[in-house]
C-alpha cells in the first residue's frame, strides 16, 4: 500500500490520532525519518497535516513520516521540557477564552496570548465566559480596553446559554484555537456549541480557585455545523515561544502609532530617552497594565537570550 496523507486530531504521548479521509488511525513516528528540530519538544502537533504509511500487521494502525509544512504555528516556550512546543499548527485564529471569577480574571494570561497569536500571524478574539456569575467593575474596564486597542470580545455564558450563539458565530467557519487558563470553561463552551461532542469538563477547586485541568489532550474537533475547532488543555503559565525580545513591541497592537515616534527606532521601550510608548503610558492613551505586561515579557526573553547564551 502506498503513502497516505492526513491531518492529526489529537497527540497523546508519541501516539497521535491522525483523520485519513474517513477513518481514524492510530499512529506514531516513523524511527528517525521525521527530523527533531532543536529544542523542539515534539515534532508533529495537533492541525500538521502529514503523510503515513499503514502499519503492515494492523491495518488501523499507521506510521508517520513526513510532516508537511505548517502555514502556521502556535508556539510557547515549555519550561517543563526546556523545549519548544507547538500547541496547535495550521490554525487560522485563536479564540482566548477567559472568565471574570472563578478563575480570577488574568489580563497578564489574555496579553501574552494575544502577543503570541500576532506573532504567529493569526487573529485571536476574547471570549469573557461566565458572565452570568457578575463582571466586576475593573473586569468591565480592561475588556473595553481590548475592544478600544481592536479585538473582539464576545460576553457569554455556557452556563445559561446568554451569548453563546453569537460567540460560536464570531468564531465562524475559521479553524480557531479555542485556548485559556483551566477551569474557563473551554470544553463547556464546545459542549454548548455542539452537545453531540460530550466532552468532560471539571469544576473549579474551591479550595485553590483554579480548574483541575480536565482536558488533557489538544484535539481537532469538527463541529456538527462546520467548524473546526480544537479544544485544549489549560495553561498555567504561558511563556512565549520563538521571539526576539526586539519583535515583542511589535506585536501589542496599541504601541503601533506610537513606536514611530520614539527617539530610537531600536527603541524597546524600556527606559530609552524620547520613548512615545512611555509618554503614552503616561497620558493614558496605552493602558498602563498593557505597558507592564509588555515589560514582564520583553524581560522574560531577555533573560531566556542571557541562559542559552551562557549554556
Ligand atoms: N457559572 C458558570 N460556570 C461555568 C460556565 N461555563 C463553564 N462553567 C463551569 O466551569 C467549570 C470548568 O469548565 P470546563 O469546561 O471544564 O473548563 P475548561 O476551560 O475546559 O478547563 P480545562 O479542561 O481544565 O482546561 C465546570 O464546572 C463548568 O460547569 C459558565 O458560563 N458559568
Ligand atoms: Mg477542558
Ligand atoms: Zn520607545
Amino acid at each position: 500500500m502506498g503513502i497516505l496523507a492526513g491531518q492529526v486530531r489529537r497527540s497523546a504521548g508519541s501516539v497521535y490520532d491522525v483523520k485519513v479521509d474517513g477513518a481514524t488511525m492510530r499512529c506514531r513516528i516513523k524511527g528517525k525519518t521525521l527530523q527533531v528540530e532543536d529544542r523542539v519538544h515534539a515534532p508533529i502537533a495537533v492541525g500538521d497535516f502529514v503523510e503515513l504509511e499503514v502499519d503492515r500487521y494492523q491495518e488501523n494502525d499507521g506510521w508517520i513520516l513526513r510532516r508537511l509544512q505548517r502555514t502556521t504555528q502556535i508556539d510557547r516556550w515549555s519550561r517543563k521540557h526546556r523545549a519548544m512546543q507547538v500547541l496547535a499548527a495550521n490554525v487560522d485564529q485563536v479564540a482566548c477564552v477567559t472568565a471574570p471569577s472563578s478563575p480570577p480574571f488574568r489580563p497578564r494570561f489574555i496579553d501574552r496570548l494575544l502577543v503570541a497569536a500576532e506573532h504567529a500571524g493569526v487573529d485571536c478574539l476574547i471570549i469573557l465566559n461566565k458572565v452570568d456569575l457578575g463582571v466586576p467593575a475593573a473586569v468591565t474596564e480592561r475588556i473595553a480596553d481590548y475592544r478600544r486597542i481592536g479585538y473582539r470580545v464576545v460576553d457569554c455564558s455556557a452556563a445559561t446559554g446568554a451569548g453563546v450563539a453569537a460567540a460560536r458565530a464570531a468564531i465562524g467557519r475559521a479553524v480557531t484555537l479555542i485556548c485559556g487558563q483551566s477551569g474557563v470553561g473551554k470544553s463547556s463552551l464546545l459542549n454548548a456549541w455542539d452537545p453531540s461532542l460530550k466532552l468532560r469538563t471539571g469544576a473549579v477547586s474551591r479550595k485553590y480557585d483554579r480548574g483541575v485541568h480536565t482536558t488533557i489532550n489538544a484535539e481537532l474537533l469538527e463541529l456538527g455545523d462546520g467548524g473546526y475547532l480544537i479544544d485544549s488543555p489549560g495553561i498555567r503559565e504561558l511563556e512565549l515561544g520563538a521571539i526576539e525580545a526586539r519583535d515583542i513591541r511589535h506585536r501589542f497592537r496599541d504601541f503601533q502609532r506610537w513606536l514611530l515616534r520614539c527617539e530610537y527606532s531600536a527603541c524597546l521601550c524600556d527606559g530609552e530617552p524620547g520613548c512615545a510608548v512611555r509618554a503614552a503610558v503616561r497620558a493614558r492613551q496605552i493602558h498602563p497594565d498593557r505597558y507592564e505586561s509588555y515589560l514582564r515579557l520583553l524581560r522574560e526573553v531577555q533573560a531566556r537570550d542571557r541562559e542559552r547564551a551562557h549554556a
